[in-house]
């Protein structure tokens, strides 16, 4: 089978960068058309900024690189530094970028590349608030049917929120651009905290990341040994969640994955739940089914997928 196009749209983010890594390490089954960045958990002259960083890491200077949307749609930005660290890459300093950033702005190369490629050929796959993806959808609706499907992290059902006790951070910084990509009615596959809260890296995990003896795999175990300072106090878990390489995984191995076909709605209007994805796990309502929302992973084998690949780089 041809690797499966995709555009990853993202707000680097150490988790962010994992997932790009494991996309860049997996040519087989993924053919990356760009990386569309968006103001999320740092603003987005730095998450267009370490989105390159992390392709010049994998080797791969040769991938476009654009910048989106600096706002959400209506909304003030709400970022994450500190989950992430002020530069939302923070761990070990890592050079400046020498690749070039896009000129083109990256809704127009969502909306010119859905168009340019046969229809229902190209995934989306975002991993930060759906800003970008929201005013693409607005701006050429055109496109919608064109999308194959697209493959996010966000939301929460069981695991309810990170940012707010009711809301995950990538649907609550843009609760209307949410709206607009889970109503669109393209095929929709949801990673929400349920799973991404069971995608912990344990201490042997990262060991094994470090026993790579690669420049990548010293990156890796830093960023999460980074991240996890902060989540083992929060959650007291056993390690922290690696949230975005979920979407990544899901491409290349959809079996390490188990859910739903449910109708889920974004709350956009309570001040006490503003970012709820409000999921019809028990499919109580006969409200259209609009996305395959995830509950379990096989963490060992996402594991297992990740230390494989990511010694290729
Ligand atoms: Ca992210």
């Amino acid at each position: 089978m041809a690797p499966r196009k995709i555009i990853i749209d993202t707000d680097p983010g150490q988790d962010d960068a994992v997932a790009i890594l494991l996309a860049l390490a997996s040519p087989e089954e993924i053919d990356l058309l760009g990386i569309t960045a968006v103001a999320g958990n740092v603003p987005l002259a730095l998450t267009e900024k370490n989105a390159r960083i992390v392709c010049e890491l994998a080797g791969r200077p040769d991938v476009r690189v654009f910048a989106g949307c600096d706002a959400p749609l209506q909304r003030k930005l709400v970022t994450a530094e500190h989950v992430h660290g002020q530069t939302g890459l923070d761990g070990p300093q890592l050079d400046d970028p020498t690749m070039p950033l896009q000129d083109q702005h990256g809704v127009d190369f969502i909306i010119e590349t859905l168009r340019a490629e046969p229809a229902g050929t190209v995934t989306l796959c975002p991993i930060g608030p759906l800003t970008n993806i929201a005013a693409a959808f607005q701006r050429a609706p055109d496109i919608i049917p064109r999308v194959q499907d697209i493959v996010l992290m966000g939301g929460a059902y069981f695991e309810v929120g990170n940012i707010t006790p009711t809301a995950e951070f990538n649907i609550y910084v843009d609760p209307e651009a949410a709206k607009i990509v889970f109503d669109a009615g393209a095929p929709l596959v949801v990673m929400p905290l349920d799973v991404t809260h069971k995608a912990l890296t344990t201490k042997p995990r990262i060991d094994a990341f470090r026993a790579m003896g690669t420049r990548v795999g010293d990156m890796v175990a830093a960023w999460t040994d980074f991240f996890e300072r902060f989540d083992m106090e929060k959650y007291g878990s056993e390690g922290a969640p690696l949230h975005d390489p979920c979407t990544i995984a899901y491409l290349i191995r959809p079996d390490l994955f188990a859910g739903r076909l449910i109708n889920v709605e974004i709350e956009t209007i309570s001040e006490l739940t503003l970012g709820m994805t409000v999921a019809d796990w028990w499919r109580i309502t006969d409200r259209p089914k609009n996305a395959l929302f995830m509950k379990d992973i096989d963490t060992a084998g996402f594991y297992a997928l990740l230390a494989d690949r990511l010694a290729r780089l």
